[in-house]
Protein backbone atom coordinates (compact mmCIF):
# COMPACT_ATOMS: atom_id res chain seq x y z
CA UNK A 1 0.00 0.00 0.00
CA UNK A 2 1.28 3.26 -0.63
CA UNK A 3 1.20 5.53 2.04
CA UNK A 4 1.99 8.96 0.95
CA UNK A 5 1.83 11.70 3.75
CA UNK A 6 -1.15 12.75 2.95
CA UNK A 7 -3.64 9.34 2.78
CA UNK A 8 -6.15 7.98 4.98
CA UNK A 9 -7.75 4.22 4.33
CA UNK A 10 -10.52 3.82 6.39
CA UNK A 11 -14.32 2.31 5.40
CA UNK A 12 -16.84 4.31 4.10
CA UNK A 13 -20.18 3.53 4.27
CA UNK A 14 -24.08 5.49 3.77
CA UNK A 15 -27.37 3.93 5.34
CA UNK A 16 -28.60 4.37 1.80
CA UNK A 17 -26.54 1.76 0.14
CA UNK A 18 -27.81 -1.10 -0.51
CA UNK A 19 -25.23 -3.53 0.86
CA UNK A 20 -25.04 -1.26 3.86
CA UNK A 21 -26.27 -3.99 6.66
CA UNK A 22 -23.99 -6.56 5.19
CA UNK A 23 -21.18 -4.27 5.35
CA UNK A 24 -21.99 -2.65 8.64
CA UNK A 25 -22.59 -6.52 10.52
CA UNK A 26 -18.92 -7.28 9.05
CA UNK A 27 -17.10 -4.35 10.45
CA UNK A 28 -18.98 -5.22 13.99
CA UNK A 29 -18.06 -8.76 13.85
CA UNK A 30 -15.29 -9.19 16.81
CA UNK A 31 -14.31 -13.08 17.47
CA UNK A 32 -12.33 -13.62 20.56
CA UNK A 33 -9.63 -16.56 19.42
CA UNK A 34 -9.84 -19.26 21.83
CA UNK A 35 -7.07 -21.41 19.84
CA UNK A 36 -7.25 -25.00 21.57
CA UNK A 37 -3.25 -25.22 21.85
CA UNK A 38 -3.39 -21.90 24.26
CA UNK A 39 -6.29 -23.54 26.25
CA UNK A 40 -3.81 -26.79 26.47
CA UNK A 41 -1.14 -24.48 27.83
CA UNK A 42 -3.31 -22.81 30.03
CA UNK A 43 -4.26 -25.73 32.02
CA UNK A 44 -0.96 -27.43 32.65
CA UNK A 45 -0.25 -24.13 33.96
CA UNK A 46 -3.21 -24.22 36.53
CA UNK A 47 -2.83 -27.58 37.23
CA UNK A 48 0.88 -27.25 38.56
CA UNK A 49 0.18 -24.01 40.29
CA UNK A 50 -2.69 -25.49 42.23
CA UNK A 51 -0.47 -28.58 42.97
CA UNK A 52 2.89 -26.97 43.58
CA UNK A 53 2.31 -23.54 44.64
CA UNK A 54 5.11 -20.89 45.08
CA UNK A 55 7.80 -23.34 43.55
CA UNK A 56 5.81 -23.58 39.90
CA UNK A 57 4.79 -19.57 40.10
CA UNK A 58 8.71 -19.14 40.56
CA UNK A 59 9.67 -21.35 37.85
CA UNK A 60 6.86 -19.84 35.52
CA UNK A 61 8.18 -16.46 36.24
CA UNK A 62 11.87 -17.10 35.52
CA UNK A 63 10.97 -18.98 31.98
CA UNK A 64 8.08 -16.57 30.68
CA UNK A 65 9.79 -13.23 32.32
CA UNK A 66 13.39 -14.04 31.57
CA UNK A 67 14.18 -13.59 35.10
CA UNK A 68 16.25 -15.09 37.96
CA UNK A 69 15.16 -15.37 41.59
CA UNK A 70 15.76 -18.20 44.01
CA UNK A 71 12.01 -17.54 45.69
CA UNK A 72 8.60 -15.94 46.07
CA UNK A 73 10.18 -13.02 48.58
CA UNK A 74 11.55 -11.50 45.41
CA UNK A 75 8.31 -11.77 43.53
CA UNK A 76 6.83 -9.49 46.50
CA UNK A 77 6.90 -5.83 47.15
CA UNK A 78 5.81 -4.38 50.51
CA UNK A 79 4.57 -1.20 51.41
CA UNK A 80 7.13 0.41 51.35
CA UNK A 81 7.90 -0.34 47.87
CA UNK A 82 4.49 1.02 46.53
CA UNK A 83 5.37 4.59 48.38
CA UNK A 84 8.89 5.01 47.44
CA UNK A 85 7.89 4.36 43.67
CA UNK A 86 4.90 7.00 44.05
CA UNK A 87 7.23 9.44 46.58
CA UNK A 88 9.87 9.46 43.84
CA UNK A 89 7.75 10.45 40.78
CA UNK A 90 7.98 13.92 39.40
CA UNK A 91 5.68 16.31 40.86
CA UNK A 92 3.55 16.54 37.55
CA UNK A 93 2.68 12.69 37.23
CA UNK A 94 2.58 12.45 41.38
CA UNK A 95 -0.13 15.26 41.19
CA UNK A 96 -1.87 14.14 38.26
CA UNK A 97 -2.13 10.76 39.85
CA UNK A 98 -3.37 11.91 42.41
CA UNK A 99 -6.10 14.28 41.44
CA UNK A 100 -7.82 11.50 38.82
CA UNK A 101 -7.80 9.14 41.94
CA UNK A 102 -9.22 11.88 43.84
CA UNK A 103 -12.26 11.98 41.31
CA UNK A 104 -12.71 8.64 40.84
CA UNK A 105 -13.09 7.98 44.34
CA UNK A 106 -15.71 10.58 44.70
CA UNK A 107 -17.10 9.59 41.93
CA UNK A 108 -17.48 5.95 42.79
CA UNK A 109 -18.61 6.89 46.41
CA UNK A 110 -21.99 7.81 44.83
CA UNK A 111 -22.34 4.37 43.41
CA UNK A 112 -22.49 2.97 47.18
CA UNK A 113 -25.77 0.70 47.45
CA UNK A 114 -27.30 0.88 50.85
CA UNK A 115 -28.87 -2.16 52.28
CA UNK A 116 -31.85 -2.09 53.44
CA UNK A 117 -35.23 -3.70 55.61
CA UNK A 118 -38.86 -2.99 55.43
CA UNK A 119 -41.37 -4.38 58.14
CA UNK A 120 -44.65 -5.65 57.34
CA UNK A 121 -47.89 -4.79 59.28
CA UNK A 122 -48.03 -8.38 61.33
CA UNK A 123 -44.31 -7.45 61.93
CA UNK A 124 -42.10 -9.60 60.25
CA UNK A 125 -39.16 -8.19 58.24
CA UNK A 126 -37.58 -8.38 54.88
CA UNK A 127 -34.35 -6.83 53.64
CA UNK A 128 -31.01 -6.70 51.59
CA UNK A 129 -27.45 -6.88 53.34
CA UNK A 130 -25.14 -5.51 51.22
CA UNK A 131 -21.59 -7.04 51.90
CA UNK A 132 -18.10 -6.19 50.38
CA UNK A 133 -15.80 -9.45 49.15
CA UNK A 134 -13.52 -10.32 51.63
CA UNK A 135 -10.64 -10.18 48.98
CA UNK A 136 -9.97 -9.02 45.48
CA UNK A 137 -7.39 -9.82 43.12
CA UNK A 138 -6.37 -7.38 40.38
CA UNK A 139 -4.55 -8.07 37.08
CA UNK A 140 -2.24 -6.02 35.78
CA UNK A 141 -0.39 -6.55 32.03
CA UNK A 142 3.25 -5.95 32.16
CA UNK A 143 5.13 -3.80 29.80
CA UNK A 144 3.68 -1.58 27.33
CA UNK A 145 0.19 -2.34 28.67
CA UNK A 146 0.21 -1.83 31.92
CA UNK A 147 -1.48 1.49 32.11
CA UNK A 148 -1.21 2.88 35.80
CA UNK A 149 -4.71 4.88 34.88
CA UNK A 150 -6.48 1.20 34.60
CA UNK A 151 -4.84 0.18 37.73
CA UNK A 152 -6.68 3.07 39.64
CA UNK A 153 -10.03 2.16 37.59
CA UNK A 154 -10.13 -1.22 39.16
CA UNK A 155 -8.78 -1.07 42.91
CA UNK A 156 -10.49 2.42 43.49
CA UNK A 157 -13.72 0.84 43.22
CA UNK A 158 -12.94 -2.45 45.19
CA UNK A 159 -11.74 -0.10 48.05
CA UNK A 160 -14.77 1.95 48.25
CA UNK A 161 -16.60 -1.17 48.26
CA UNK A 162 -14.97 -1.90 51.02
CA UNK A 163 -12.80 -4.75 50.32
CA UNK A 164 -10.75 -5.68 53.25
CA UNK A 165 -7.45 -7.05 50.77
CA UNK A 166 -6.79 -5.86 47.91
CA UNK A 167 -4.08 -8.32 45.73
CA UNK A 168 -2.60 -7.15 42.73
CA UNK A 169 -0.21 -8.93 40.35
CA UNK A 170 2.09 -7.36 37.72
CA UNK A 171 4.50 -9.21 35.29
CA UNK A 172 8.15 -7.53 34.94
CA UNK A 173 9.62 -9.03 31.80
CA UNK A 174 13.00 -9.25 32.08
CA UNK A 175 12.67 -7.57 36.10
CA UNK A 176 11.33 -4.31 34.55
CA UNK A 177 9.28 -2.57 37.34
CA UNK A 178 6.83 0.82 36.03
CA UNK A 179 7.27 2.88 38.77
CA UNK A 180 3.90 4.88 37.78
CA UNK A 181 1.64 1.81 38.40
CA UNK A 182 3.29 0.67 41.74
CA UNK A 183 2.54 4.82 42.21
CA UNK A 184 -1.24 4.18 41.10
CA UNK A 185 -1.33 0.65 43.28
CA UNK A 186 -0.28 2.60 46.22
CA UNK A 187 -2.62 5.47 45.75
CA UNK A 188 -5.54 3.02 45.22
CA UNK A 189 -5.14 1.22 48.32
CA UNK A 190 -3.71 -1.66 47.04
CA UNK A 191 -2.22 -3.99 49.61
CA UNK A 192 -0.01 -6.70 48.44
CA UNK A 193 1.99 -6.67 45.03
CA UNK A 194 3.26 -9.68 43.20
CA UNK A 195 5.07 -9.21 40.59
CA UNK A 196 4.26 -12.33 38.70
CA UNK A 197 1.80 -12.61 35.40
CA UNK A 198 0.32 -14.96 32.87
CA UNK A 199 -2.05 -17.72 33.80
CA UNK A 200 0.39 -18.40 36.68
CA UNK A 201 -1.14 -15.21 38.24
CA UNK A 202 -4.55 -16.41 37.59
CA UNK A 203 -4.29 -19.57 39.09
CA UNK A 204 -2.42 -18.14 42.01
CA UNK A 205 -5.06 -15.64 42.85
CA UNK A 206 -7.69 -18.39 41.98
CA UNK A 207 -5.91 -21.42 44.20
CA UNK A 208 -4.09 -19.48 46.75
CA UNK A 209 -0.43 -20.13 47.57
CA UNK A 210 2.09 -20.66 50.22
CA UNK A 211 2.48 -16.71 49.36
CA UNK A 212 0.03 -15.39 47.49
CA UNK A 213 -3.87 -14.93 49.14
CA UNK A 214 -6.49 -17.13 47.54
CA UNK A 215 -8.88 -14.38 46.08
CA UNK A 216 -12.81 -14.21 46.01
CA UNK A 217 -12.37 -12.50 42.62
CA UNK A 218 -10.06 -11.38 39.80
CA UNK A 219 -10.76 -8.31 37.32
CA UNK A 220 -8.56 -6.56 35.18
CA UNK A 221 -7.19 -6.67 31.42
CA UNK A 222 -4.68 -9.59 30.32
CA UNK A 223 -3.55 -11.22 26.72
CA UNK A 224 -4.93 -14.26 25.35
CA UNK A 225 -3.13 -16.98 28.14
CA UNK A 226 -4.82 -14.40 31.09
CA UNK A 227 -8.65 -13.99 29.42
CA UNK A 228 -8.28 -17.88 29.06
CA UNK A 229 -7.16 -19.11 32.59
CA UNK A 230 -9.44 -16.60 33.79
CA UNK A 231 -12.59 -18.40 31.77
CA UNK A 232 -10.95 -21.57 33.28
CA UNK A 233 -11.25 -20.41 36.71
CA UNK A 234 -14.14 -18.75 36.89
CA UNK A 235 -16.98 -20.68 39.05
CA UNK A 236 -14.49 -20.74 41.70
CA UNK A 237 -13.95 -17.19 41.78
CA UNK A 238 -15.83 -14.35 40.14
CA UNK A 239 -14.29 -12.40 37.28
CA UNK A 240 -15.04 -9.17 35.23
CA UNK A 241 -16.01 -9.05 31.96
CA UNK A 242 -13.46 -10.31 29.31
CA UNK A 243 -12.68 -7.34 27.31
CA UNK A 244 -12.80 -7.08 23.66
CA UNK A 245 -10.83 -4.49 21.39
CA UNK A 246 -11.56 -0.89 22.44
CA UNK A 247 -14.22 0.94 20.11
CA UNK A 248 -15.50 4.46 20.00
CA UNK A 249 -18.50 5.63 18.30
CA UNK A 250 -18.63 9.38 17.36
CA UNK A 251 -21.89 11.19 16.25
CA UNK A 252 -21.72 14.38 14.97
CA UNK A 253 -23.87 17.04 14.11
CA UNK A 254 -21.30 18.68 11.66
CA UNK A 255 -20.71 21.70 14.06
CA UNK A 256 -17.60 20.28 15.94
CA UNK A 257 -14.28 21.13 15.17
CA UNK A 258 -13.17 18.04 12.61
CA UNK A 259 -9.61 18.29 14.07
CA UNK A 260 -10.50 17.62 17.43
CA UNK A 261 -12.95 14.48 16.10
CA UNK A 262 -10.24 13.12 14.17
CA UNK A 263 -8.37 13.02 17.49
CA UNK A 264 -11.27 11.23 19.26
CA UNK A 265 -11.20 8.29 17.21
CA UNK A 266 -7.15 8.15 16.79
CA UNK A 267 -7.41 8.33 20.52
CA UNK A 268 -9.02 4.73 20.30
CA UNK A 269 -7.50 3.59 17.35
CA UNK A 270 -4.10 3.99 19.11
CA UNK A 271 -4.73 1.32 21.83
CA UNK A 272 -4.25 -1.74 19.39
CA UNK A 273 -5.34 -3.05 15.64
CA UNK A 274 -8.17 -4.39 16.22
CA UNK A 275 -9.38 -1.36 18.43
CA UNK A 276 -12.57 0.30 16.57
CA UNK A 277 -13.54 3.96 15.61
CA UNK A 278 -16.93 5.06 13.78
CA UNK A 279 -18.02 8.44 12.89
CA UNK A 280 -21.52 8.73 12.26
CA UNK A 281 -22.83 12.00 10.78
CA UNK A 282 -25.49 13.27 8.04
CA UNK A 283 -23.40 16.03 7.26
CA UNK A 284 -21.88 14.92 4.52
CA UNK A 285 -19.25 17.33 3.60
CA UNK A 286 -18.40 17.50 7.46
CA UNK A 287 -17.61 13.63 7.01
CA UNK A 288 -15.14 14.69 4.03
CA UNK A 289 -13.54 17.46 6.39
CA UNK A 290 -12.88 15.04 9.42
CA UNK A 291 -11.37 12.79 6.95
CA UNK A 292 -9.50 15.33 5.48
CA UNK A 293 -8.09 16.47 9.11
CA UNK A 294 -7.34 12.69 10.01
CA UNK A 295 -5.40 12.27 6.72
CA UNK A 296 -3.39 15.44 7.80
CA UNK A 297 -2.49 14.56 11.36
CA UNK A 298 -1.67 10.59 11.11
CA UNK A 299 1.85 11.17 10.55
CA UNK A 300 2.21 13.12 13.88
CA UNK A 301 1.27 10.36 15.81
CA UNK A 302 3.43 8.01 17.94
CA UNK A 303 1.75 5.18 16.88
CA UNK A 304 1.00 6.49 13.17
CA UNK A 305 1.16 2.52 12.36
CA UNK A 306 -1.18 1.41 14.68
CA UNK A 307 -3.90 3.89 14.23
CA UNK A 308 -3.47 3.10 10.47
CA UNK A 309 -3.99 -0.72 10.60
CA UNK A 310 -7.07 -0.32 13.36
CA UNK A 311 -8.70 2.11 10.64
CA UNK A 312 -8.08 0.48 7.28
CA UNK A 313 -9.74 -3.08 8.68
CA UNK A 314 -12.22 -2.03 11.55
CA UNK A 315 -12.85 2.46 11.71
CA UNK A 316 -15.12 4.13 9.30
CA UNK A 317 -17.32 7.02 8.24
CA UNK A 318 -20.42 6.63 7.93
CA UNK A 319 -23.44 8.66 6.31
CA UNK A 320 -27.23 8.93 7.76
CA UNK A 321 -30.37 10.37 7.11
CA UNK A 322 -30.88 11.84 9.92
CA UNK A 323 -30.82 12.07 13.84
CA UNK A 324 -32.95 9.06 13.94
CA UNK A 325 -30.90 6.83 12.02
CA UNK A 326 -28.14 8.33 14.02
CA UNK A 327 -30.11 6.72 16.87
CA UNK A 328 -31.08 3.66 15.75
CA UNK A 329 -27.22 2.55 14.58
CA UNK A 330 -26.09 3.98 18.04
CA UNK A 331 -28.41 1.18 19.87
CA UNK A 332 -27.30 -1.14 16.95
CA UNK A 333 -24.05 -0.87 17.71
CA UNK A 334 -24.24 -0.50 21.36
CA UNK A 335 -20.69 1.05 21.43
CA UNK A 336 -18.14 0.61 24.92
CA UNK A 337 -17.93 4.87 24.39
CA UNK A 338 -20.21 7.12 22.81
CA UNK A 339 -19.33 10.60 21.67
CA UNK A 340 -22.18 12.57 21.35
CA UNK A 341 -20.84 15.70 19.92
CA UNK A 342 -24.19 17.42 19.06
CA UNK A 343 -25.64 20.95 20.38
CA UNK A 344 -28.53 19.48 22.67
CA UNK A 345 -26.68 16.05 23.90
CA UNK A 346 -29.29 15.91 27.05
CA UNK A 347 -31.83 15.66 24.54
CA UNK A 348 -30.61 12.41 23.07
CA UNK A 349 -30.10 10.84 26.17
CA UNK A 350 -33.57 9.06 26.69
CA UNK A 351 -33.40 7.42 23.43
CA UNK A 352 -29.42 6.19 24.02
CA UNK A 353 -30.32 2.62 25.23
CA UNK A 354 -27.20 0.76 24.53
CA UNK A 355 -23.60 2.35 25.22
CA UNK A 356 -20.68 1.68 28.02
CA UNK A 357 -20.19 5.58 28.46
CA UNK A 358 -21.92 8.47 27.06
CA UNK A 359 -19.80 11.49 26.68
CA UNK A 360 -21.77 14.71 25.93
CA UNK A 361 -21.02 17.62 23.95
CA UNK A 362 -18.18 18.38 21.65
CA UNK A 363 -16.19 19.50 25.10
CA UNK A 364 -16.14 15.89 26.22
CA UNK A 365 -13.42 14.01 24.69
CA UNK A 366 -13.50 10.32 25.56
CA UNK A 367 -9.97 10.90 26.49
CA UNK A 368 -10.74 12.52 29.74
CA UNK A 369 -13.04 9.62 30.83
CA UNK A 370 -10.21 7.29 30.29
CA UNK A 371 -8.28 9.32 32.99
CA UNK A 372 -9.81 11.20 35.41
CA UNK A 373 -13.10 12.80 35.28
CA UNK A 374 -14.51 10.22 37.84
CA UNK A 375 -16.18 6.86 36.03
CA UNK A 376 -14.74 4.11 35.44
CA UNK A 377 -12.75 3.10 32.29
CA UNK A 378 -13.43 -0.66 32.22
CA UNK A 379 -16.31 -0.89 29.92
CA UNK A 380 -18.48 -3.05 28.26
CA UNK A 381 -16.93 -3.70 24.79
CA UNK A 382 -18.37 -5.82 21.44
CA UNK A 383 -21.72 -4.62 21.80
CA UNK A 384 -21.94 -6.19 25.50
CA UNK A 385 -23.56 -2.73 26.49
CA UNK A 386 -26.77 -4.49 26.02
CA UNK A 387 -26.54 -6.21 28.90
CA UNK A 388 -23.61 -5.25 31.37
CA UNK A 389 -22.48 -2.00 32.91
CA UNK A 390 -19.35 -0.21 33.44
CA UNK A 391 -17.30 -1.89 36.22
CA UNK A 392 -18.40 -0.24 39.64
CA UNK A 393 -18.44 -0.80 43.67
CA UNK A 394 -20.93 -3.04 42.64
CA UNK A 395 -18.87 -5.35 41.53
CA UNK A 396 -16.98 -5.60 44.79
CA UNK A 397 -19.88 -6.65 46.71
CA UNK A 398 -22.52 -9.18 46.85
CA UNK A 399 -26.19 -8.60 48.61
CA UNK A 400 -28.26 -11.45 50.83
CA UNK A 401 -31.62 -11.79 51.77
CA UNK A 402 -33.09 -11.16 55.15
CA UNK A 403 -36.52 -12.75 56.07
CA UNK A 404 -37.22 -12.47 59.98
CA UNK A 405 -40.78 -13.73 60.79
CA UNK A 406 -43.02 -12.59 62.96
CA UNK A 407 -45.05 -15.57 65.19
CA UNK A 408 -48.24 -14.21 63.22
CA UNK A 409 -46.23 -14.23 59.51
CA UNK A 410 -44.54 -17.24 60.16
CA UNK A 411 -48.27 -19.17 60.84
CA UNK A 412 -49.48 -16.79 57.67
CA UNK A 413 -47.05 -17.78 55.55
CA UNK A 414 -46.49 -21.17 56.95
CA UNK A 415 -50.26 -22.17 54.96
CA UNK A 416 -48.88 -21.19 51.75
CA UNK A 417 -45.71 -22.82 51.80
CA UNK A 418 -47.25 -25.96 53.11
CA UNK A 419 -49.85 -26.04 50.56
CA UNK A 420 -46.78 -25.36 47.53
CA UNK A 421 -44.30 -27.70 49.37
CA UNK A 422 -46.94 -30.48 48.80
CA UNK A 423 -47.65 -29.60 45.62
CA UNK A 424 -44.33 -30.85 45.17
CA UNK A 425 -44.07 -33.51 47.23
CA UNK A 426 -41.79 -31.85 49.67
CA UNK A 427 -43.03 -33.32 52.79
CA UNK A 428 -40.25 -32.23 55.44
CA UNK A 429 -41.02 -28.46 53.92
CA UNK A 430 -44.45 -29.01 54.55
CA UNK A 431 -44.18 -29.78 57.84
CA UNK A 432 -41.84 -27.32 59.27
CA UNK A 433 -44.07 -24.52 57.56
CA UNK A 434 -46.67 -26.30 59.17
CA UNK A 435 -45.20 -27.03 62.89
CA UNK A 436 -45.41 -22.55 62.76
CA UNK A 437 -49.06 -22.17 62.24
CA UNK A 438 -51.17 -20.96 65.07
CA UNK A 439 -55.27 -21.21 65.22
N1 LIG B 1 -9.77 3.65 26.57
C1 LIG B 1 -9.33 2.58 27.41
C2 LIG B 1 -8.73 2.99 28.70
C3 LIG B 1 -7.45 3.73 28.64
N2 LIG B 1 -7.15 4.71 27.77
C4 LIG B 1 -6.36 3.62 29.46
C5 LIG B 1 -5.95 5.18 28.04
N3 LIG B 1 -5.45 4.51 29.06
C6 LIG B 1 -10.52 1.71 27.81
O1 LIG B 1 -11.44 1.58 26.86
ZN1 LIG C 1 -8.17 5.00 25.96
Amino acid sequence: REASANSLEINRLATSDGDFDTRLEALLAWEGVSDAEVQQRVSGILAAVQQRGDAALVEYSNRLDRLSVAGMAELTLDAERLRQAHDNLPAEQREALAHAAERIRHYHEQQKPTSWQYTEADGTVLGQQVTPLDRAGIYVPGGKAAYPSSVLMNAIPAHVAGVAEIVMVVPTPDGVLNDLVLAAAYLAGVDHVFTIGGAQAVAALAYGTETVPRVDKIVGPGNIYVATAKRAVFGRVGIDMIAGPSEILVVSDGQTDADWLAMDLFSQAEHDEDAQAILISWDAEHLEAVAEAMARQLPTLERENIVRASLASRGALIHCRDQDEALALINRVAPEHLELSVAEPQAWLPQVRHAGAIFMGRHTAEALGDYCAGPNHVLPTSGTARFSSPLGVYDFQKRSSLIQCSPQGASRLGTTASVLARGESLTAHARSAEYRIRD
